[in-house]
Order: structure tokens, then C-alpha cells, then sequence
């Protein structure tokens, strides 16, 4: 008799050719409307799942996880980041959580690139200008911004996508700088030109820019809080494509609107899709509605990661890309 194919609940849309390989490989079941589950209906769908494929707008607490049938074993997110599933309930019942790492790394440095730019250079403001019919023509003094070649990054978290921004700002001009929980490697630093602060604060307080490119886990919540942005030089613009919680975004919003910091540019919001209404006013911010990795390439390759995390997990080997825990 033909084995059953395992249950595979998908809880977005996904690219049309992920969805289809899905379903050739695995019961799948998919979210046709892309409507964000609520927690119920996750609850519900879990139940009968093998295997859950959630996103970032899908929150995996312990009440879901306890919800879980005994069938299900397998967490294969789609995306790379895994703050919203409760990693410690996942390792108590026993599951296995994977992500989709490196292939959305060059994306993201792009957009973060993009964003320093957009901000520094102001872009935001003008392309508003220009489109509201308030641009009376070319003026020697008017809508300057703040040059980037020869300005100092300071890159928090030196991870792929820490690098891969480093490799970017290289070309235009910014010396590197980093805060990271372990130096990397002397001869990636070497290659990169990077100089590395043991001390975030000391780092904070000598950076022309600063860009957040760490995890959110417990260590990282509010790593730049109130007290830390205090540190830094009224000109400072600083920039986030990881996670908004990193930051403390009301104290964030306090400066920028006090105008002891010059500007920001933030990709990911503490309460997305929420996003602080005071922000909005401000004319020294860009806002982007968490587009770091949204190319169409990145999000097949991702969708390629979790079936072939998925099929290697019910073929009974290790999945490529399986989350670890501190202590796992
Ligand atoms: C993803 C991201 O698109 O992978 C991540 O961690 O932040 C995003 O760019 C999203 O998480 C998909 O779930």
C-alpha cells in the first residue's frame, strides 16, 4: 500500500512554483487568499500538520506549539529569521525547526545599501517634493544632503548579511566598523578592512552611520535602547533591515523628532505592520514595509530551501538548514 504523503500546512502564499512543487511532493496545504492566519485557524491547521511552514507574520508561541498534534515534527519556516517561533517550546515537544539562510543575504544588503543611501542623500524628501508639484526648480543650497564616501559604518551584527553590506559600502567609499557577540575571522576583518569594538557603546559613539544587521533574540531585544542612541553624534543616521525590536523605536522616534539624530532609514518596525504614527511625520526618515529580501529570485530560492529542508527531513536525513538552540 502506498504510503500517505505528509501533511504540509503552508500558512502564506507562496511563489506559484513552490506552491506547485508542494503539492507534487507532500499533502500541502495551501493559503490561496495569503490572509495572515489567525491564531485560532493556526491552532486548527496545526493539528492535522506533519509539518507547519509558517512566515515572519505568523507568531509560533508555546500555546500554539502545545496545540500541535503528535504528528507534527517538523518546523520549516519560510524566511531566515526565527524570533517568532518560541525555539525553547519547540525543542520541549520535540520538533525540528529549520530556516532559509544565505540566499537572501545579498538582497538584503542591497536594500540596506539602498537605504543608506535614500537617507543620507535624502531621497524620500525629494521624490515627495517632486511628486506633490513643490519643486519651484534647481537651487545651489536647497535639499542638501550628507556626503557617505568617507564616513564611518558601524555594522551591528557581522553576520552574512553584516559582510555583505561591508562589501558594499567598501566600494562607496565608508570605512567599516563592527560590534559583533564573536570577532570574525582575521582574515575576513582583513579583507574587509574592519576595525572591531568590543564595546557597542564606544562604537555607537564614533559612527557616522550605523546599521543593525543582528538577529532579534532575548540578548538583542532593545539592544539600542534609550541610553545607547544617546550615544550618538547628533549627525548620525542609522539604519535597520534586521528586526525592529532591536531598537527601542520610541526612543528612536524621540531623537529623530528632536532632531538628535540626524536621520534614519528602517526596513522593519517593533510592532509591524504597526508602524509608530510620529514617524510617518518626519521628513529625516525612510520608511520601507519590510522589503529586505523581496526580489522575486530570493523568494523562489527560499521557497527552494524549504523543500528541500522539508523532503530531507520526511526521507529521514538532517535538513540543511536546521535552527539550533544555545544549548543545543
Ligand atoms: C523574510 C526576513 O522575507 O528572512 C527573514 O528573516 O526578515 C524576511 O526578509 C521573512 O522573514 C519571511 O518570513
Amino acid at each position: 500500500m502506498p504510503q500517505s504523503k505528509p501533511v504540509v500546512v503552508v500558512t502564506r502564499k507562496l511563489p506559484d512554483a513552490i506552491e506547485t512543487r508542494m503539492m507534487e511532493l507532500f499533502d500541502a496545504r495551501l493559503n490561496l487568499s495569503d490572509a495572515p492566519m489567525p491564531k485560532a485557524q493556526l491552532i486548527e491547521a496545526i493539528a492535522e500538520a506533519d509539518v507547519l511552514t509558517p512566515t515572519v507574520t505568523d507568531r509560533i508561541d508555546a500555546e500554539v506549539i502545545r496545540a500541535a498534534g503528535a504528528k507534527l515534527k517538523l518546523i520549516a519556516n519560510f524566511g531566515t529569521g526565527v524570533d517568532h517561533i518560541d525555539l525553547a517550546a519547540a525543542k520541549a515537544k520535540g520538533l525540528v525547526v529549520t530556516n532559509t539562510p544565505d540566499v537572501l543575504t545579498e538582497d538584503t544588503a542591497d536594500m540596506t545599501m539602498a537605504m543608506i543611501l535614500a537617507v543620507a542623500r535624502r531621497l524620500g524628501e525629494g521624490e515627495r517634493i517632486l511628486r506633490g508639484g513643490q519643486w519651484g526648480g534647481w537651487s545651489p543650497t536647497w535639499m542638501l544632503g550628507r556626503r557617505v564616501n568617507g564616513k564611518r559604518l558601524g555594522i551591528v551584527g557581522m553576520g552574512r548579511i553584516g559582510q555583505a553590506l561591508a562589501v558594499r559600502a567598501r566600494g562607496f567609499g565608508l570605512s567599516i566598523h563592527y560590534h559583533n557577540r564573536h570577532r570574525v575571522h582575521p582574515e575576513t576583518e582583513a579583507e574587509l578592512e574592519a576595525t572591531y569594538w568590543e564595546s557597542l557603546d564606544q562604537m555607537l559613539a564614533r559612527m557616522d552611520i550605523v546599521s543593525v544587521n543582528c538577529p532579534h533574540t532575548p540578548a538583542t531585544y532593545h539592544l539600542l535602547s534609550a541610553r545607547r542612541l544617546k550615544l550618538l553624534q547628533p549627525h548620525a543616521i542609522i539604519i535597520n533591515t534586521a528586526r525592529g525590536e532591536v531598537i527601542d523605536e520610541n526612543a528612536l522616534t524621540l531623537m529623530l523628532r528632536r532632531r538628535e539624530l540626524a536621520g534614519a532609514a528602517l526596513d522593519v518596525f517593533e510592532h509591524a505592520p504597526a508602524v509608530n504614527p510620529k514617524l510617518l511625520d518626519l521628513e529625516n526618515v525612510v520608511l520601507v514595509p519590510h522589503m529586505g529580501s523581496a526580489t522575486l529570485e530570493g523568494r523562489l530560492a527560499m521557497g527552494e530551501k524549504v523543500l528541500i529542508n522539508i523532503k530531507s527531513f520526511v526521507d529521514g536525513n538532517p535538513p540543511p538548514d536546521r535552527v539550533l538552540t544555545e544549548n543545543s
